[in-house]
């Protein structure tokens, strides 16, 4: 514990202004990746680094650079990132928590004249939450080669505009390679998403890792007709079983505690209240802690979904996996800091695995990596009430603080208090 805190009511006002920015009717945040909204809550933030003089640098898939220099310019930094881009009716914390805090941490460290052996940066990640873009955390994966560039730019939305128009309206497409920044190690701090820390009464998650993660566009197509004249027996109509396939999902996720099963999207072709529609396509998010467990739940989706297709006369019923995000184990060494910072401050914690995706998932397949959790209200996030109060905010971004001055080497006097 170093003995500095963070200041808890300029982060809180900060994230009380950003959700100024894209602010949906019941009070949470509508930003999408990319969007007018996103842009503009990325140029506040960038208005507020340049008040304490730091310049924002920016890649070509619109990944968002803020540093504070170190001693050493050579030594790789110490990133705090996360995302700015909401869901459609997302919350104010998700993503936004994460790089506020990072700035917060800046600002500390300005203020209290603290220096460094090594930089710290501050990431924003761009399209961590894959809603108008698949798949979810984009930036981050194009940053640590998961995703190539030029595959990542063809992306489009439903309306059909590719990832690469949008990032040219901001002139994003002028930036630095994506992945030429090096990074010596990365921390992330997010609300939990879930319940546990709430049910528990602990401030503080250590997080150990994250758990795996597959998406599926599941398609049934038979041949749009009129409502009216073609007798029931004649139809080729994918709306008939779509129960089946949503019933499938569902005993999927609900054989198995740890197993979560999501239909996010259900999309009618062409959607009219006289047409029997001609196609049926939906959204399928699988996630399990255990690999080979996923594995499983993505085998039985896909056998099953091959029977139905050959019993459902006259209809084709198709499933294609769009992404897998696997298990994810993060650093030692930064959990540990994490849990000594907590334990120091007496902030009651406990050690968890992710059960939503983050950058940070990414970023530890190339460097140590870790978050911390802070509760949520009733376990609920992606929607407007989402909520974590602000005495887990101010300890979330002191244990932040904590684990990024002890990896950047920071010059403390031992006892010094702010
Ligand atoms: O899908 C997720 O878990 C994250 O919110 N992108
Ligand atoms: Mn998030
Ligand atoms: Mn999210």
């Amino acid at each position: 514990m170093t003995g500095y805190s963070v200041n808890g009511p300029r982060l809180w006002s900060r994230l009380k202004d950003m959700a100024e920015i894209g602010a949906s009717a019941n009070g949470g945040s509508h930003r999408l990746a990319l969007s007018q909204d996103d842009e503009d809550g990325r140029e506040l933030f960038v208005a507020w680094c340049g008040n304490r003089g730091f310049a924002a640098v920016f890649d070509k898939i619109g990944n968002l650079f803020v540093r504070r220099a170190g001693r050493n310019p050579a030594v790789p930094p110490v990133v705090i990132g996360s995302h700015l881009d909401t869901q459609p009716n997302g919350g104010r914390f998700d993503g936004v928590l994460g790089v506020l805090a990072g700035l917060e941490v800046l600002e500390t460290l300005e203020d209290f004249a603290i220096a460094t052996e090594a930089p710290v940066e501050i990431a924003v990640w761009t399209n961590e939450e894959g809603a108008r873009f698949q798949p979810a955390m984009m930036g981050s994966g194009v940053h640590c080669g998961v995703h190539s560039l030029a595959e990542t730019l063809a992306v489009t939305d439903a309306s059909g505009i590719p990832v690469a128009q949008e990032l040219g309206r901001y002139g994003y497409d002028k930036g630095i390679e994506p992945g030429s920044r090096a990074i010596g190690s990365y921390l992330e701090l997010h609300i939990e998403q879930g319940p546990i820390l709430e049910q528990e009464d602990k401030a503080i998650g250590v997080v150990t890792g994250g758990q795996a993660i597959r998406w599926y566009t599941l398609t049934l197509s038979g041949e749009e007709t009129h409502a009216g004249p073609m007798p029931m027996a004649m139809r080729r109509d994918p709306v008939r079983h779509l129960a089946a396939v949503t019933q499938l999902v569902y005993r999927i996720g609900l054989a198995d505690l740890d197993a979560r099963a999501t239909i996010g999207v259900i999309e009618m072709r062409p959607g009219s209240i006289n047409v029997m529609p001609g196609q049926v396509r939906l959204s399928v998010d699988l996630r399990h802690p255990d690999e080979a467990a996923l594995e499983r739940m993505h085998d039985t989706l896909t056998e099953e979904i091959a029977g139905l297709n050959k019993t459902a006369e006259g209809l084709d019923i198709s499933l294609e996996q769009t992404w897998h995000s696997p298990v994810v184990a993060f650093d030692a060494q930064l959990t540990g800091a994490v849990r000594a910072s907590a334990t120091a401050r007496g902030y009651a914690a406990r050690d968890m695995a992710s059960g939503a995706g983050h950058d940070a998932f990414h970023l530890a397949k190339v460097v140590p990596a870790t978050m911390v959790f802070v509760p949520c209200r009733d376990g609920i996030s992606h929607n407007e009430r989402e909520y974590t109060a602000p005495e887990h905010v101010q300890a979330g971004a002191n244990v932040l603080l904590d684990v990024a001055l002890q990896m950047a080497g920071a010059e403390v006097v031992a006892g010094a208090t702010a």
